[in-house]
């Protein structure tokens, strides 16, 4: 199983879509392991997005995810961090695929909804930036076998 850190950004929150959001990656049979509502302080902002540091984009990155509440999340799954990512889209909006996140709900690069972790190392890095262990709970659902075959 892997986990990783998914964020619902503050366009999720103000413009409603936090449930049709958390529905699609629930209907994927991915399985909610942590869930918060939190604001991002700049501290934390810098931090998280420390790959992007510098680039011409990132003062207005910094100053759109720390503007209002997001919510963060441990989502778990086999696969969970390229299944997350392919369910998300395309990192432009305006050329995700339909039937993605982005593709359906976005239009725009820097209002694109959702994060989430593009490698094992960077799931793990960012988890613990936002939970601590014992935040993430493991639990079975009388579903999994359902869902997983091993
Ligand atoms: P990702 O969110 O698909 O992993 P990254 O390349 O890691 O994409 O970029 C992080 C976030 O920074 C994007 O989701 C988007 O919000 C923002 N971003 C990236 N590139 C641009 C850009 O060219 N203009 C505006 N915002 C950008
Ligand atoms: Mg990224």
């Amino acid at each position: 199983m892997e986990r990783t850190l998914v964020l619902l950004k503050p366009d999720a929150v103000q413009r409603g879509l936090v449930g049709q959001i958390l529905g699609r990656l629930e209907g994927r049979g991915l399985k909610i392991a942590a869930m918060k509502l939190m604001q991002m302080d700049e501290a934390l902002a810098h931090r998280h997005y420390e790959a992007h540091v510098g680039k011409a984009f990132f003062p207005g990155l910094v100053e759109f995810i720390t503007s209002g509440p997001l919510v963060a999340m441990v989502i778990e799954g086999k696969e969970a961090i390229n299944i997350v990512r392919a369910t998300m889209g395309d990192t432009n909006a305006a050329k995700a695929a339909p039937g993605t996140i982005r593709g359906d709900l976005a239009l725009d690069i820097g209002r694109n909804l959702i994060h989430g972790s593009d490698s094992s190392e960077a799931a793990r890095r960012e988890i613990a930036l936002f939970f601590q262990e014992s935040e993430v709970l493991s639990y079975k659902r009388a579903t999994d076998p359902w869902i997983t075959e091993s």
